[in-house]
């Protein structure tokens, strides 16, 4: 009971702390007149870096430019996107498929673009979904959601989705564990039977499918945060834990009861070798695989039904826990491997790991005990150093490449640079408010770009002009080429933004696709020439082979359509030009419109419930006479005798 007032008093003044700091840190004054220049991007000039940054409840990405902070793009990704018609259109449902069914919607964290040699590559980027646990795969040459694996046997699908160096693997831990397999218990009996997987999810090198390779099936904690090893450190990746109590109730108390928790270290190499030898228990599953097909520009869902699980302690050397205070969050590896950086958020300091010193401590046999059958190393023997910081609430920390790191502190509202090596505070900085994550572009990588950092406030308050309860979430820029962090820049963000990656804009606006060819578009129901044009009955399912280009629809005029069908618009966009879409939107639609990309083909379903003469139209105002693009659907009785016809310019 006195631990419990301890902490509601330490939590207490920690609120407090927040609250005050807020208020005093609203007048910082104007920056100096070279800040605004650092940020200016002239019109017609291009922005230095990229920055993708996940969207939290939205459920998608957000693409951004630096230093400017203008926001290019939001990539649909577990989320329905009227804008694009993505999760309305025929072929974008399978996308949303789960063992759940469609599930319109997720709650995405951690970007991380795939490396070659420890370097971006710029091919892909993955984010996670937490809520129903899966994993997403955007190409960087199209900017579209192009794979979605169910990641089963997790929930809240947390420490994911983070790469190694090689892209081999994308990583996907669970935040809470849970009995598997799933089945009926009582929740009381949580310590001790569930299991918290980790799971690794293997990275085809050509076409980056993934498929899960195995999964690690941990004790009962909350697996949080994770970063690969690098360099030296390759092969081994290391996932934060808290909850070690394995409580399931009032946890803000219960999980806060051990002085340190856990990171976990894990040698997926030695488990990669186990498995390839046929190592691990095949265990029955039920999760969905959904990958889009660029050339027929259609997802396809399949479901999986077996999944490759490894109980850690049949694998001898591969797995370890290192003590860490205290309660911790982030858990970030420098750019050499050397440190592994422990972000304790009930403590001040914050805990560096030495991964030589790791190796010596397995390789001395040097054990304090061990966690149902994992062995624990001591904490003396595996600490690097500690940052004493002076700040509170430390979450996550970034490189910049030249043997600094910055951590930001929630509590304490502020970004502080520290050196590896003599763990000394160098400079910190303000933030408004409440910062989460940080980014660096690079800064999770062998060769982090250490010229920006972008902060990311979960608190916005007074930052912009009010617009009701609800603000959309800041970011902030800061200039880290000098000795000092200069703030240059607020710019909002949308959904929450949690991580976010950032690469040099040439690394992928070479590759970066203007339009689907025409010629190579193999979707069933294109129309590659206007002359293919027709509408087929198939019962009563009506078949619309349509195409656009500036500025009229193929056909415009279509009768014979009944009440009670179901009028599938297949619509081929014949432009060849970058940048022309044509939208495709008619009355009473119950899904979205769809906006069609030069090339591509997209289908949108209409059940006519009145009878009448219905319009359609285009959404995207494509020319001088795109209010001259649209068309009539005559809607018969579900008894009439109206013959199927269309035409265009009859
Ligand atoms: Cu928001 Cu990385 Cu999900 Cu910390 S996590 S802030
Ligand atoms: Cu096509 Cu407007």
């Amino acid at each position: 009971m006195k631990i419990y007032n301890h902490l509601i008093l330490t939590f207490g003044v920690a609120l407090m702390l927040v609250s005050c700091g807020q208020q005093n840190q609203s007048s910082n004054g104007a920056l100096s007149s070279s800040a605004a220049e650092k940020v200016y991007v002239a019109p017609g000039e291009q922005d230095e870096y990229y920055a993708f940054l996940s969207g939290g409840y939205s459920g998608n990405l957000t693409v951004y430019g630096l230093p400017s902070g203008r926001m290019f793009k939001e990539i649909p990704v577990f989320s329905q996107f009227p804008t694009s018609g993505y999760g309305y259109s025929e072929e974008t449902v399978p996308m949303l498929n789960t063992s759940h069914g469609f599930v319109p919607w997720d709650d995405a964290h951690h970007p991380d673009i795939s490396q070659t040699n420890g370097e971006l590559d710029g091919r892909w980027i993955f984010i996670n979904g937490n809520n129903t646990p899966r994993i997403a795969r955007v190409d960087l040459s199209t900017f579209e959601t192009a794979e979605i694996i169910e990641v089963p046997n997790s929930a809240g699908n947390h420490s994911s989705s983070f790469i190694t160096e090689n892209t081999e693997y994308v990583v996907a831990g669970t935040r809470f564990s849970v009995p598997v397999p799933q089945r009926d218990m009582p929740i009381n009996e949580y310590k001790g039977n569930f299991k918290g997987a980790l799971t690794f999810i293997s990275v085809d090198p050509e076409h980056g499918h993934m498929a899960i390779k195995f999964q690690l099936l941990m004790p009962g904690f909350n697996y949080d945060l994770s970063h690969p090893g690098r360099g030296k450190s390759h092969g081994w990746f290391f996932f934060t834990t808290y909850n070690t109590e394995e409580a399931n109730s009032l946890l803000e108390v219960n999980a806060s009861q051990n002085d340190k928790d856990f990171i976990a270290a894990i040698n997926w190499k030695k488990i990669e070798e186990y498995v390839n030898n046929g190592g691990g228990t095949k265990m029955p599953a039920n999760y969905a695989h959904n990958v889009y097909d660029e050339h027929s520009h259609t997802g396809t869902s399949t479901m999986r039904n077996e999944v490759l699980t490894v109980d850690p302690t049949k694998v001898p050397g591969a797995v370890y826990f290192l003590p860490t205070p205290k309660s911790p969050h982030g858990c970030d590896v420098d750019p050499t491997g050397q440190y592994i950086i422990g972000n304790g958020k009930l403590s001040a300091d914050l805990t560096v790991h030495s991964f030589d010193k790791m190796i010596a401590a397995i390789e001395g046999q040097k054990f304090d005990g061990e966690a149902y059958g994992i062995p624990i190393l001591k904490f003396e023997d595996v600490l690097a150093g500690q940052v004493k910081s002076g700040g509170l609430g430390p979450l996550h920390t970034e490189f910049d490449g030249k043997g600094n790191a910055y951590t930001t502190f929630f509590i304490s509202s502020e970004v502080v640079k520290w050196q590896l090596g003599t763990w000394e505070v160098i400079d910190r900085k303000p933030t408004y408010y409440s910062v989460g994550h940080l980014m660096i572009p690079g800064g999770n990588s062998r060769k982090p770009f250490g010229k920006y950092v972008v902060a990311m406030n979960k608190i916005t308050k007074d930052r912009y002009l009010p617009t009701g309860p609800e603000m959309e979430h800041s970011a902030q820029l800061y200039d880290i080429s000098g000795d000092k962090m200069e703030l240059l820049y607020d710019f909002p963000t949308h959904g929450e933004p949690h991580y976010a990656a950032g690469c040099p804009a040439e690394l992928l606006t070479s590759n970066s696709k203007k339009i689907y060819r025409l010629d190579e578009n193999r979707h069933p129901y294109a129309v590659t020439s206007a002359d293919g044009s027709k509408v087929v009955r198939d019962g009563n399912e009506v078949h619309v082979y349509m195409s656009t280009i500036r500025s009229h629809f193929t056909p415009d005029n279509i009768e014979g359509i009944k009440v009670g069908d179901k009028v599938y618009f297949h619509i081929t966009n014949h432009e060849q030009d970058f940048d022309v879409p044509h939208g495709f939107a008619i009355l009473g639609q119950n899904s979205s419109e769809l906006l069609v990309m030069p090339g591509q083909t997209k289908t949108s379903v209409w059940e006519p419930k009145q009878v009448g003469v219905w319009p359609f139209y285009c959404t995207d105002f494509c020319s001088a006479l795109h209010q001259e693009m649209q068309g009539y659907v005559r809607v018969s009785p579900a008894n009439s005798n109206t013959e199927l016809k269309w035409s265009l310019g009859e």
